[in-house]
């Protein structure tokens, strides 16, 4: 980030779209098409926990009749961030190149996705950010994006951390990237994944660079978000900030 752009940087590889799944039978075929539209030479893992309205099978379908159409089938709900956690271990495993976390419900367009990979071709990670200039959210109560909004300002002030959307999930990693930021230590399971995620990058070194997006509020099924996930992400967030402040000052004292 402070490098002033002068680091040099490797090819891209293959990338690998990670969409997590937790019942999204209406949304599945549709967005995996988008991403195979968008972006032909992508493959596409489905990272599915068991959902009882069937979506997994419905990946299994869109599999077999697509090489670049993959599933991973978990065995019960988990949380987002460790059906990413297990998707990142998978593509790692596989060797590609560069990993992209991606919603199943319409909300990151997979049509923007060329613009976060060529902001990638200069950059260890890019985020797809509402919160820049040219970012918006599209079909959103002021009351949710009031949280958003607050959330992320919250966890940049906490944490230190100089980015203006810290929570959204529609990211590109480098391989290198994720192997450098220690995620057998990441516990967090919903919208803290997130914000845990970047901070580590940020702490590393690593260059991150938000792109604008335009976030389109799900139009299908049901969402996930709960007052569970807002809780833990505030109170890890609050900890992580606290616990922070607390090293550098007993840092500066004489011992
Ligand atoms: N594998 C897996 N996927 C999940 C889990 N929870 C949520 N997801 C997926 O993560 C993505 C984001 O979840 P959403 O319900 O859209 O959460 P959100 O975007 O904050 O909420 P909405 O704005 O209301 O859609 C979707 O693709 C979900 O299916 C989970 O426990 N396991
Ligand atoms: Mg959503």
């Amino acid at each position: 980030m402070s490098d002033g752009g002068q680091r040099t940087y490797g090819p891209l590889g293959t990338t690998l779209v990670i969409i997590p799944t937790y019942n999204e039978a209406e949304n599945i075929g549709l967005i995996v098409g988008r991403v195979r539209a968008a972006v032909p030479e992508a493959h596409v893992l489905v990272a599915d926990d068991n959902s009882p309205d069937g979506t997994g099978k419905l990946a299994d379908e869109l599999a077999s009749g697509d090489d670049q159409v993959h599933v991973l089938h978990r065995k019960g709900k988990e949380g987002l961030g460790a059906a990413y956690l297990a998707g990142f271990a998978w593509g790692l495993e596989k060797g590609y190149g560069v990993l992209v976390e991606m919603d199943a419900d319409g909300s990151h367009q997979p049509e923007e996705l060329p613009r976060l990979l060529t902001a990638l071709t200069g950059a260890d990670l890019v985020l797809g950010s509402r919160w820049v200039p040219g970012g918006r959210v599209v079909n959103w109560p002021k009351s949710r994006e009031f949280l958003s909004r607050g959330g992320s300002t919250y966890s940049r002030l906490m944490l230190n951390v100089p980015i203006r959307d810290v929570t959204g999930g529609y990211r590109a990693f480098r391989r290198e990237t994720l192997e450098g930021l220690g995620l057998d230590e990441v516990a967090s399971a919903g919208y803290c994944f997130q914000v845990d995620l970047a901070r580590r990058a940020v702490r590393k070194g690593f260059r991150v660079v938000e792109v604008p997006i335009t976030f389109v509020e799900r139009e299908l099924g049901d969402s996930k978000m709960s007052k569970d996930i807002v809780v833990e992400a505030l109170w890890r967030v609050t900890q992580w900030g606290l616990r922070e402040r607390a090293a550098k000052l007993a840092g500066k004292r004489p011992a």
